[in-house]
């Protein structure tokens, strides 16, 4: 990717994440370069950005890289730079070790830090800092995810003229569970800075409104919450609603459930070089009758022990027969120095390779593992050549892994198997929805979708294909931009 410096412009629509698109890193021969950063949030906003333009505020994913702004792709980019203390105490700390576990059902336990939470606080005002200049005067802002909830307030505080939008990727969890965050009402308040707070689940948006009753007290009423223009409660914890006195603001707070660009999966699916390395990857895993897929970054909210336990048991009972079926796993590296992270990958990989010990024949195992990325055209060689999908989170926003499979399913063939836990299974009904906890459920899952008949196959993936058709990015986007529009319409009234 090439790399032209750029002016002190300013922009109408600002997005900021905590990783830009693109990461630098260092090539084999020492000099600098970028690459497409991982990951469900730059999926889904690449496209958005392409087709509106604007500035990209983010991290460039390497520590104590100082690069001036540059375009690419006809957006402009604006690395924030952070420190190695930073990325260990904002990034690997707070968000990824204290709110990620916290608001995932606390499947891991989230540690509480106040040393994360000051750096939480610091490079969330130096976010916010970054966009205040460059955003135009009155521009649309649109904050992502949950290492950036208190950009929001700071933003408004500081560009009282910006419409601003906050959109959470991962879920909001149930008071019960959130109230246990130290620094729960400085998020709330945080968050409250924004225009329009958007999540992927009706339950997520539900979830935060009551932590706004329990927290601040302010009435809400179906997604509208009428929050104080001067906050009369700041940081304080109060009990039963409260009338404001002074003029208020309203904060819409919805869903607004993300999708994928689902062309660009079903042009690449198409391509007969792509359908070929189908072809070949079947062969190459020794022509299987069935593979079933598995694709996920390594982490512990997606299932993937559970996964490999179910598909386990059943090779250990005979129910299926290595050769005959095989189970294809692609878990791309993660958040690698992350302690949870480290064990999670020991779990996994001893499962594995029990697995395969006990298992493989000489030529045939029952799982293949990578612990690698691929590119795109590789993935969806992947999708297209699965029999059966495997998406077994055990909580996650939306995941678009599953609605890449349908997307790539062009030919109305192929089972996808879906966690009900996951955001996805709010509108992919016609998936084989599974509880993933249960694993005899899960089994009879397995059997069932390799076996289902080729008539239901095809009902189930039109109708699959249309939600997801229907309900794409661009849709996404648009509703969400749209919200927004009417908040700025209604501030300016
Ligand atoms: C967060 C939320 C929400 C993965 N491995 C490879 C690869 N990927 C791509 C997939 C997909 C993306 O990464 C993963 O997106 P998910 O949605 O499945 O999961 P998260 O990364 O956890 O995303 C999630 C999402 O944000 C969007 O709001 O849905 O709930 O957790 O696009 O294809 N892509 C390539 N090679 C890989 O090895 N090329």
């Amino acid at each position: 990717m090439s790399e032209t410096s750029a002016t002190n412009e300013q922009f109408d629509l600002v997005v900021v994440s905590n990783r830009l698109p693109v990461d630098r890193i260092i090539d084999a021969d020492g000099s600098a370069a970028w690459t497409r950063s991982p990951g469900g949030l730059v999926t889904a906003l690449e496209p958005v950005m392409h087709a509106h333009g604007g500035a990209w505020v983010g991290w460039p994913g390497m520590p104590d890289v100082e690069v001036e702004p540059f375009d690419e792709g006809g957006i402009r980019l604006v690395p924030v730079p952070l420190s190695a203390d930073d990325i260990e105490q904002y990034y690997e700390g707070f968000s990824n070790d204290t709110l990620w576990p916290l608001y995932h059902d606390v499947i891991a336990s989230p540690r509480y830090h106040r040393e994360w939470w000051d750096a939480y606080k610091s490079v969330n005002q130096r976010f916010t800092d970054a966009v205040a200049e460059v955003a135009s005067g009155g521009a649309v802002v649109w904050v992502h995810d949950y290492q950036l909830q208190l950009v929001p307030k700071l933003l408004r505080e500081a560009r009282p003229d910006l419409t601003i939008g906050f959109f959470n990727h991962i879920p909001f969890p149930p008071y019960g569970i959130f109230s246990q965050l130290p620094w729960r009402t400085r998020i709330v308040e945080g968050l409250l800075g924004a225009d329009v707070i958007g999540f992927q689940r009706q339950a997520d948006a539900v979830n935060f409104q009551q932590a706004v009753r329990r927290l601040k007290g302010y009435p809400t009423r179906r997604g509208h919450i009428e929050v104080p223009v001067v906050d009369e409660t700041p940081g304080v914890r109060v009990y039963g609603p409260i009338k404001p006195t002074g003029p208020i603001r309203t904060v819409v707070a919805r869903e607004f459930p993300i999708s994928i660009d689902a062309s660009i999966y079903d042009e690449l699916a198409r391509r007969p070089d792509i359908q070929e390395r189908a072809r070949q990857l079947r062969a190459d895993l020794g022509d299987p009758r069935v593979i079933i897929f598995g694709v996920d970054r390594l982490d512990y909210t997606k299932g993937i022990g559970h996964r490999i336990k179910a598909f386990g048991e059943l090779v250990a009972d005979g129910e299926v027969t290595v050769g005959d079926v095989v189970l294809v796993q692609v878990a791309s590296p993660s958040r690698e120095r992350v302690v949870p992270y480290m064990e999670l990958r020991d779990e996994v990989e001893l499962m594995v390779g029990r697995l395969n010990g006990d298992y493989s024949t000489i030529g045939h195992s029952p799982i293949a593992y990578y612990h690698q990325s691929f590119p795109r055209e590789e993935m969806t060689a992947f999708y297209l050549a699965a029999d059966v999908m495997l998406v077994t989170a055990l909580r996650d926003g939306m995941n678009l892994v599953a609605k890449e499979y349908v997307a790539s399913r062009f030919d109305d063939d192929g089972v996808l198997i879906l966690s009900e836990f996951a955001g996805a299974s709010d509108e992919l009904t016609r998936a084989i929805l599974v509880n993933p906890h249960d694993i005899e459920e899960l089994k009879r899952a397995i059997l069932r979708a390799m076996e289902l008949p080729k008539r239901e196959r095809k009902s189930r993936m039109r109708q699959l294909r249309k939600r997801v058709f229907d309900n794409d990015v661009a849709k996404w986007s648009n509703e969400f931009l749209e919200e927004l529009a009417k908040a700025r319409a209604a501030a300016n009234d």
